[in-house]
């Protein structure tokens, strides 16, 4: 990444509100990312990233794994939370402390003081990976937040509205930056841009990105 880059992406205001209810935090997981990249190879080492397939027969191009006591899948049956990996049958790797503490810090940070998840979802990107526009609505308590953390590569979010026409405004998206999305924004359609190829000094060629979920 060259200097100037830096230097602009430094000047951009820390808290950016992006739609009511939806606060992006710049750089707020910047000084935890290389801990949470070690974190995310502890949790792949045990269940490893894969391409889950849509109940319309699709193979994602993003690779998906989940930590914490429920995982979110995808098959021809459909989408749920499942507190089992199944590739392995077994429960999906605990959701390490660092992650837990993150997601609750930035949960209050944007006026959500109580946030627990019990699911991290963990995206990985590689090159032309993108994620269609789509609504989390598998979760119990929509009134309940989401925390996304980005890692690595930038990329472009998309986030429209709560109609799947709506006009979709774009956010670049940073190393280290944390949206936090609730209130009347947490059924509000989004998505990601396909991811442009690069080379990042923690992830090289990819990028990840955690979401946190009260999905019971
Ligand atoms: C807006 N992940 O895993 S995080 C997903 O970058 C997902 O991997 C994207 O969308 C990623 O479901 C985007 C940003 C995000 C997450 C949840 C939202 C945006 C949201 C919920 C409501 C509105
Ligand atoms: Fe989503």
């Amino acid at each position: 990444m060259d200097a100037l880059f830096e230097d602009l992406h430094e000047c951009l205001p820390r808290r950016e509100s992006l739609a009511p209810g939806a606060l992006l935090l710049r750089g707020f997981a910047r000084e935890t990312a290389p801990a949470l990249i070690e974190a995310v190879k502890a949790v792949t080492a045990a269940a490893p990233f894969r391409h889950l397939v849509t109940p319309g027969g699709f193979t994602m191009s993003v690779a998906m794994t989940n930590c914490g006591p429920l995982g979110w899948v995808s098959d021809r049956t459909g989408y749920r939370y499942d507190g089992r990996d199944p590739l392995s049958q077994q429960p999906w790797p605990p959701m390490p402390a660092l992650f837990q503490e993150l997601a609750r810090e930035a949960a209050e940070a944007a006026g959500y003081p109580s946030f627990v998840p019990d699911a991290c979802l963990i995206n990985r990107y590689r090159p032309a990976s993108k994620l269609s526009l789509h609504q989390d609505r598998d979760e119990r308590d929509h009134g309940q937040p989401i925390v996304s953390v980005s890692l690595g590569l930038p990329a472009v979010f998309q986030f429209g509205g709560l109609k799947r026409g709506d006009r979709v405004v774009r956010y670049p998206v940073h190393h280290g930056d944390v949206v936090v999305w609730g209130g009347p924004s947490r059924l509000a359609y989004h998505g990601v841009l396909p991811l442009a190829d690069g080379h990042h000094p923690l992830t090289d060629r990819e990028r990840l990105n955690l979401t946190f979920r009260k999905a019971t």
